[in-house]
């Protein structure tokens, strides 16, 4: 049985008018190195972080159609037959702050999936101006995960799916906030990582509120599944791994990213599926002078047929020196 993919990721050269007017199932062109309020159409998010190295790319999202786009307050969407992506970017020169800006995102994000036939989100990235800005729990990305949880509505004796999610810092001179997601109409299978605590468990010395997002998603469409991971970083039970060394850091993400995979395949028991043919990686860097070594040990160590991106954005932990993240289409091997 040949199963065709729900969504299509892949990495294109070619500029982002010619997808969006010369192809009809596209859901999304992502365009790097551009404010994110510089979107022309609900289909186009411009992401902040540069592209290091090599040909600019764009990322395009293919889905079943039609593709129906509009706005909701201030988030813009496309929805195709089974999925949705949306985004929403907040200039933050009209928040009185973080915190605020975030709760606001989530927010809408949340009242708009509300009246969504696609109303689970699979997975959210967020792109933070000066992440690392302020210190203790002043810090950017501590106030970002304050204004997530005063949005997310939680029973803490429930355990609802949570989405996967990214979370890297843009330029500290970008003036959005962008929030943008995936989303069907059934939630997707929960993978945590048992390498790492979960996020949503993680110490008081990270911050007043956990960060809300699970390791990873299994979306299980028309026979198809594509596993979404979350951004993965070199941190093991909950402490970062590998100071000030780079290679090693992403080595350790690495590590983590197939642990990842290896408890999806434990959670669906499905021992006939293999994963290494296609999908897509997305390394964060923060120092743009760190991508030859990070080149070199994807190139050692990452599956050779993943298409990846290199961008340079800061990470959440100011000890951490790159993350990756990514969609890793599963296929079923004939028996
Ligand atoms: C980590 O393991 C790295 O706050 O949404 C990764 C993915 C990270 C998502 C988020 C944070 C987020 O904690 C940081």
């Amino acid at each position: 049985m040949s199963s065709r993919l729900s969504l299509r990721a892949s990495y294109q050269e070619g500029s982002i008018s010619q997808w969006l007017n010369e192809a009809e199932d596209v859901l999304a062109v992502f365009e790097f190195g551009r404010s994110p309020l510089q979107s022309v159409d609900p289909r186009h998010v411009p992401v902040a972080l540069r592209q290091l190295g090599g040909p600019g790319m764009v990322e395009v999202w293919r889905c079943d159609g039609p593709i129906k786009t509009g706005s909701w307050d201030k988030l813009r969407f496309a929805q195709g037959e089974q999925l949705t992506m949306g985004h929403i970017s907040l200039d933050l020169r009209e928040a009185s702050d973080m915190r605020e800006a975030s709760r606001l995102a989530y927010d809408i994000l949340q009242t708009y999936l509300l009246q969504s036939p696609h109303q689970w989100p699979l997975k959210i990235w967020n792109y933070i101006p000066g992440i690392n800005q302020g210190s203790g729990d002043d810090e950017l990305y501590r106030q970002f995960c304050l204004g997530r949880a005063d949005a997310v509505l939680i029973d803490p004796g429930d355990r609802p799916p949570l989405p996967a999610a990214t979370a890297i810092g843009s330029p500290a001179d970008e003036p959005a906030l962008q929030v943008y997601f995936l989303a069907a109409a059934l939630p997707g299978l929960d993978v945590e990582n048992p390498r790492q605590v979960s996020a949503w468990r993680y110490p008081r010395q990270y911050g007043p509120r956990s960060p809300l997002f699970s390791r990873g998603t299994i979306l299980r469409l028309n026979g198809s599944r594509q596993f979404l991971i979350s951004g993965t970083a070199s941190v093991v039970g909950h402490q970062t791994h590998h100071e000030n060394q780079v290679a090693n850091q992403l080595s350790e993400s690495l590590r983590n990213v197939q642990s990842l995979l290896d408890e999806g395949h434990r959670l669906m028991g499905d021992s006939h599926i293999h994963h290494d043919d296609q999908g897509m990686f997305k390394v964060y860097i923060r120092n743009a002078d760190d991508l030859d070594l990070i080149r070199h040990t994807m190139d050692a160590e990452a599956p050779a047929k993943i298409p990846r991106i290199y961008l340079e954005g800061d990470i959440c932990r100011e000890n951490l020196l790159t993350e990756i993240d990514g969609i890793i289409n599963l296929k079923r091997k004939r028996s």
